[in-house]
């Protein structure tokens, strides 16, 4: 098959280069010049193992080609992003101008799937009226599908390849297409349904996620009013055989699972109430950590915190929508200095610093990020350069034995048991 994957981020270029990589011909599209040089030069992120040696392999042999515009293929693949707006809404015009952009190109007897992460029924009223509008059938002439993925930042290409996957097309053929066109690499159980189950179900996987994080943040709220810890009332309730709760933490971030469940709220028009519930929750979480931080240092107006981590989670270079942004601007608007330090973060919306610059001087260091580095952390030498050593850990993910034998106070999220 010839296909043309657009949209090459994090998942339209594992994709395009599985694809490749296994039988198919593959024109990968960008509009963006930079990301193709990045591309060509790198062959991707480095953080997701065997991925530029993928890329770049396919790239050498010529069974992917890197283009700015799409071209006439057997099938298209539209990896684009889906960001939320202001109001909460989903933003679909990235979906839209990709669709646009691929119109000219499509033919009858073209399977056209969308990958995005995107709100119920968009396959089937929105790219389906596009091509509908460029005088195709969407449920004769062409065949129309979507295969949303589900993998984890930092194990894509695992993932991508073993993880099973759900799809659904407008018919029956286009169902029967996509399964086909996809199971030339992907190893994992391929389920079908239709392409508007195959949308929900994406969106209440990572709804799911969201919902049992807001459970543990409320149960971390209530065991510091309750004076308990609550990782040790987790851990033993996750003994009983139907029990999974998952961690607190100072709030959920990333592209995914902090902004799906809102396709979800607002289709619900009112009736998703558990889905907003938790939303607004684990959103409150930096405002939890940081009203913490206050009654710590007493006040925080011309303190000096240090911040640990500002990826959203452990081992990633990604700082979207993460806790760690929203920590540091309610810090700043409480008037404190602030210094970051995230052994990850390459690209960062902040000013970074070195691990010594951030603690220098600090009055109280807050672990944000469960990246692994901050475990091999050496308290007594930090204790050094600190002005005060207090360290909040969000994740408990510190050594409370090793830390307090280096003369350091390790106050826990969720947990004010008295020692
Ligand atoms: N988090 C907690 N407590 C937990 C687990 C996670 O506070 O117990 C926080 C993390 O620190 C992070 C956020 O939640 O800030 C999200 O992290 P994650 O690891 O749960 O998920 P993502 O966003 O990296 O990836 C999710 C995955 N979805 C599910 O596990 C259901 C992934 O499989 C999806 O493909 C991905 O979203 C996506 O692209 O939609």
């Amino acid at each position: 098959m010839k296909v043309c994957v657009v949209g090459l981020g994090y998942i339209g270029l594992p994709t395009a280069a599985l694809m490749a990589s296994h039988g198919n011909i593959v024109v990968g599209v960008d509009i963006s010049k930079r990301a193709i040089e990045d591309i060509r030069r790198t062959g991707g992120p480095a953080e997701e193992p065997g991925l530029q040696k993928l890329v770049k392999g396919v790239l050498k042999d010529g069974s992917l080609r890197l283009s700015l515009k799409p071209e006439k293929s057997d099938a298209f693949i539209l990896c684009l992003p889906t960001p939320v707006n202001e109001d909460k809404t989903a933003d679909l015009s990235y979906v839209v101008a990709a669709t646009k952009s691929i119109l000219p190109f499509v033919k009858k007897g073209n399977l056209v799937v969308l990958e995005s992460t995107v709100p119920p029924g968009t396959t089937e009223k929105v790219v389906a009226k596009l091509v509908k509008a460029k005088g195709l059938d969407p449920r004769k002439d062409v065949d129309l599908a979507h295969a949303p993925e589900r993998v984890l930042p930092g194990k894509l290409l695992d993932e991508l390849v073993n993880v099973d996957r759900v799809m659904g097309g407008l018919t029956d053929r286009a169902t029967e297409r996509v399964r086909k066109l996809y199971s030339s690499y992907v190893k994992g159980k391929i389920m079908l349904t239709d392409a508007t189950t195959a949308e929900f179900v994406k969106l209440i996987e990572n709804s799911y996620r969201d919902v049992n994080i807001a459970f543990a943040n409320e149960l971390a709220i209530l065991s510091e009013m309750l004076a308990i810890n609550v990782w040790e009332a987790i851990e033993i309730a996750n003994h009983h055989p139907r029990v999974d709760i998952h961690r607190p933490g100072p709030g959920v971030g990333g592209h995914c699972i902090a902004v799906d469940p809102y396709f979800l709220v607002e289709i619900g028009e009112g009736r998703a109430e558990l889905m907003a519930q938790a939303r607004a929750i684990n959103s409150h979480m930096p405002q939890h950590v940081v009203a913490k931080a206050e009654r710590l240092l007493g006040r925080l107006k011309g303190k000096k915190v240090a911040v640990l981590g500002i990826a959203y989670k452990g081992n990633v270079g990604d700082p979207r929508e993460s806790p760690a942004l929203d920590v540091i601007q309610l810090l700043e608007s409480k008037g404190a200095k602030w210094a970051a330090y995230d052994p990850h973060v390459k690209y960062s919306p902040l000013k970074l610093s070195a691990l010594e610059a951030a603690l220098k001087g600090a009055d109280l260091t807050i672990l944000i990020t469960d990246h692994r580095e901050f475990l091999e952390l050496e308290p007594k030498e930090l204790g050094n350069l600190v002005k005060g050593r207090l360290i909040l850990d969000t994740r408990r993910m510190l050594d409370r034995a090793k830390w307090t034998s280096a003369g350091w106070r390790v106050v826990c999220l969720g947990d004010s048991k008295k020692r």
